[in-house]
């Protein structure tokens, strides 16, 4: 676990025992403000299990030098004990939280039911199940795709969340360009809301699309036909795959005839807090980018590949697709205009280095299509400069690009294979590092917290288990787990950060169908704590703690569908135990 300093006036060293000399009472006044953390879903039977207990900065200095927390797991229906144990500690948690930690490895627990973690004499975790509990995790957050659909009425039983059909005119060409006169309406409806707003994007899509393909590639046993209740449940096609089928034929639609792909989808003004069908303005269908023309080729290029067994002429036309939006790539450089008045009502994304880009399409289409082609792009790329190996973002995506050149070329060229082996495997050793000197094993150090802090959590999940399927070793496992845990209630502020999971998650998210209907949409992952604030809900530089669950504050409590991808991602590792 956590190599951690210990903390300066107190032994760490204290043998065993359960250390009760002195008030129970006492110790208990102590222990205000102390909080025992758990994964508030719960844990696998087979997995690792820990509890945290917490101090927060300034609390733990009236704490007797050698003093020593034990935990018990009791029950939930009749308050037996059925675990004990001393939790090892104290150490401070310096480069992240500040807080005080003792924790206990309860993994020998694995009986199925419903538990309570206690310090005795301290605090009480909330209530927390053993059992196949990352299923229920990736249920929620690939089923919240379906209910960010655009362009369909939604009324779902099993939520409540319901709206009537919405956005049904996507969109209206903003600018002349070679093909369109402005103001020509484009059949781009569909797609999937992109996070609390309404704007849909290339960008992100694409990349949410493709960890969806890549999670179902990896782990094809965590997936069913009828498991997440869509309309096309019973189709004999897995349900994540007719999700992320929404996606790319949006996608699809967002393509010109000579192959390149428009940025975005938007109106020229945010929306009020509303529901989507009342988000009447005309939107408009945004200039093309060769970021976003890259990122829809290795999307479709991936599907190409996974959708043959299911739906040979889907597959075909998204190959096509790819091969079109490549052509285009191979004859034009760098188109990566985000002009301000661009931006007057949705997100910018304003990707400025489309290489990665370019790299990862060159290798799906490689891998699906073997043409010498685009693996001279990658040769050539090899030679002049690889793409930052980096967790998955819209930013830069390579890192898929680096995994299925080593895992599904086995034609390439060994130089090449072991240079992208090289990279994957001391990605995740940085990333475990930092893991490491993380009290909370969240692996991003005090003053790193950014805008999808949450997000950044669970993709470095994803490189530890790029790093895992290739030289699998269990404490990367486990380190991807504890981002699990943190995002689901083992950190500062014992949030759970996915809508609707655990005993205490976001209730105000920013999202408007949630604002405006009270209606909560359940397994959405929110951006999490964030040093840099844009709003007056939190207060600059508080690391883990830097966040607030109020709706205005979008810059800390927004979800988004590239934030859930990592998630669905990670859970579908554990999931497919
Ligand atoms: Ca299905
Ligand atoms: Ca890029």
């Amino acid at each position: 676990m956590a190599l951690l300093a210990p903390v300066g006036l107190l032994s760490s060293t204290m043998g065993g025992g359960l250390a009760l000399a002195g008030s129970v009472q006492t110790r208990h006044d102590l222990l205000q403000g102390a909080q025992i953390l758990v994964n508030q879903v719960g844990y696998h039977p087979a997995t690792p299990k820990q509890a945290v207990l917490a101090l927060a900065p300034g609390t733990a200095a009236g704490i007797r030098p050698g003093w020593t927390p034990t935990l018990q797991i009791v029950r939930a229906d009749d308050g037996q004990v059925v675990w004990e144990g001393t939790m090892a500690g104290p150490s401070e948690d310096r480069l992240v939280s500040g807080d005080t930690l003792y924790r206990a490895d309860f993994t020998s627990l694995t009986a199925p039911g419903r538990y309570v973690a206690q310090v005795v004499g301290g605090p009480r975790s909330p209530e927390f199940a053993i059992g196949p509990v990352y299923r229920d995790v990736l249920y929620a957050a690939a089923r919240s795709y379906y209910l960010q659909r655009c362009g369909v009425a939604i009324d779902d039983p099993i939520t409540g969340v319901s709206h009537a059909l919405d956005h049904h005119e996507d969109g209206y060409v903003l600018v002349d360009d070679p093909f369109y006169r402005a103001g020509t309406r484009l059949e781009a409806t569909g797609g999937w809301h992109d996070a609390g707003d309404y704007g849909k994007y290339v960008t992100t899509t694409a990349v949410t699309a493709a960890q969806l393909l890549k999670a179902y590639e990896l782990y094809p046993q965590a997936f069913a036909d009828g498991q997440l209740h869509l309309p096309e449940s019973g189709n004999g096609v897995p349900d994540i795959l007719d999700e992320v089928r929404w996606g790319l034929e949006w996608l699809f639609r967002m393509q010109r005839p000579d192959g390149a792909v428009y940025h975005k989808l938007a109106g020229l003004r945010w929306p009020g807090m509303i529901r989507p069908e009342q988000d009447v303005q005309r939107r408009y269908v945004y200039r093309i980018t060769t970021q976003d023309t890259a990122k829809a080729a290795a999307a479709w290029a991936m599907a190409a590949r996974i959708f043959a067994p299911f739906d040979a002429a889907f597959a075909r036309k998204a190959l096509a697709a790819a091969e079109q939006a490549w052509r285009f790539l191979a004859a034009s450089g760098p188109i990566l205009d985000y002009p301000a008045e661009d931006n007057s009502g949705s997100g910018p994304y304003d990707d400025r280095d489309d290489a990665d880009d370019r790299f990862w399409a060159a290798v799906e289409l490689w891998v699906v299509t073997g043409r010498a082609e685009y693996h001279d792009y990658i040769a050539r790329m090899a030679r002049t400069g690889l793409p930052a190996y980096a967790p998955v973002s819209w930013v830069n995506p390579a890192a898929l690009g680096y995994f299925d050149y080593v895992t599904l070329g086995q034609k390439g060229d060994p130089a090449i294979r072991a240079r992208l082996v090289q990279r994957i495997l001391e990605g995740a050793r940085s990333v475990f590092q930092t893991y490491e000197q993380s009290g909370y094993g969240v692996p991003i150090l005090a003053g790193s917290f950014h805008w999808g802090s949450n997000k950044e959590a669970l993709a470095k999940g994803m490189l530890l288990l790029f790093a895992h399927h290739l030289e699998p070793r269990p404490e990367y496992e486990r380190a991807a787990l504890a981002q699990l845990d943190y995002v689901l209630g083992v950190n500062p502020l014992a949030k759970s950060y996915v809508t609707g999971l655990g005993s205490n998650p976001p209730r105000n998210p920013h999202h408007r169908l949630v604002k405006a209907s009270g209606v909560m949409v359940p397994g959405l992952l929110v951006g999490g704590p964030n040093d840099h604030p844009q709003t007056k809900a939190i207060r600059p530089h508080m690391g883990p703690r830097g966040y607030a669950d109020v709706t205005d504050s979008y810059e800390t409590n927004e979800p988004a569908i590239d934030y859930n991808a990592p998630l669905v991602f990670v859970a579908a590792h554990f999931a497919s135990l």
